[in-house]
């Protein structure tokens, strides 16, 4: 397997912390291949042939080459788990589906406002206005996951499962932008299961290793 991308890469990120979970390590198993922002890469034709996007991450395995990081973890659970790692069954399969979607079309959508414009947008440029809206709306996507955590342990059940990485790798980053623009966000909002989440995660998962420790800045 070859995974192009970055590591600084939320998306690629979840992917490393897949694979992680699943027992593979790179350079024995997969090979990565730093790609993005200044990396560059993934604007040459070689590439832009496996992903028109011309994005990372992109996976390369055998015959097969995938692009969009959810789909490249359902791809990653359902052909390379040979230890049970992601419960296989109806019920926590499609609870975990429906939050990957979730992730993708309900929460990002809102936290990538405060995130690029924190993160990547030069000063002059930030909109602290939408900032800080964006930020609020998110407190309140985010209190909707909190309530499924007061019932149980992971996203889709008493199970880690795919799921549950994406949303912790956004909530990290929106910890972060609190903690870093803490007036630029307004107030985060305690949400107390999310907490107690991600302390298992901590203990239970890989997150420790692959979860940012500081916000990642470019001006
Ligand atoms: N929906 C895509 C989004 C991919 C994406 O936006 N990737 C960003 C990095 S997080 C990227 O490649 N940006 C260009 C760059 O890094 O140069 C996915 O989930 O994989």
């Amino acid at each position: 397997m070859r995974l192009w991308g970055r590591k600084s890469s939320i998306n690629v990120q979840k992917v490393l912390w897949c694979l992680a979970e699943l027992g593979l390590k790179e350079s024995k198993d997969f090979e990565r291949i730093d790609a993005g922002l200044h990396f560059g890469l993934n604007r040459t034709p070689e590439f832009l042939k496996l992903n028109p996007n011309g994005l990372v991450p992109t996976l390369e395995d055998g015959d097969i080459t995938l692009w969009e990081s959810n789909t490249i973890l359902r791809y990653l659970a359902r052909q390379h788990d040979q230890k049970n790692r992601f419960p296989t069954d109806i019920a926590s399969q499609y609870g975990s589906e429906k939050w990957l979607d979730w992730q993708l079309g309900t929460m990002w959508p809102s936290l990538r406002t405060p995130f690029l414009g924190l993160t990547r947008t030069p000063e002059a440029e930030r909109n602290y206005t939408a900032i800080q809206k964006a930020y609020q709306d998110t407190n309140k996507l985010l209190s909707l996951l909190d309530q499924t955590l007061a019932n149980q342990k992971y996203c889709s059940g008493d199970r880690f499962h795919i799921g549950d990485i994406p949303l912790a790798l956004c909530i990290g980053r929106w910890i972060l932008l609190h903690q870093s623009f803490p007036e630029k966000t307004g107030p985060r909002a305690e949400l107390k299961n999310i907490d107690a989440w991600l302390k298992r995660l901590e203990t239970e998962t890989q997150y420790s290793e692959i979860a940012e420790k500081e916000l990642n800045i470019i001006k």
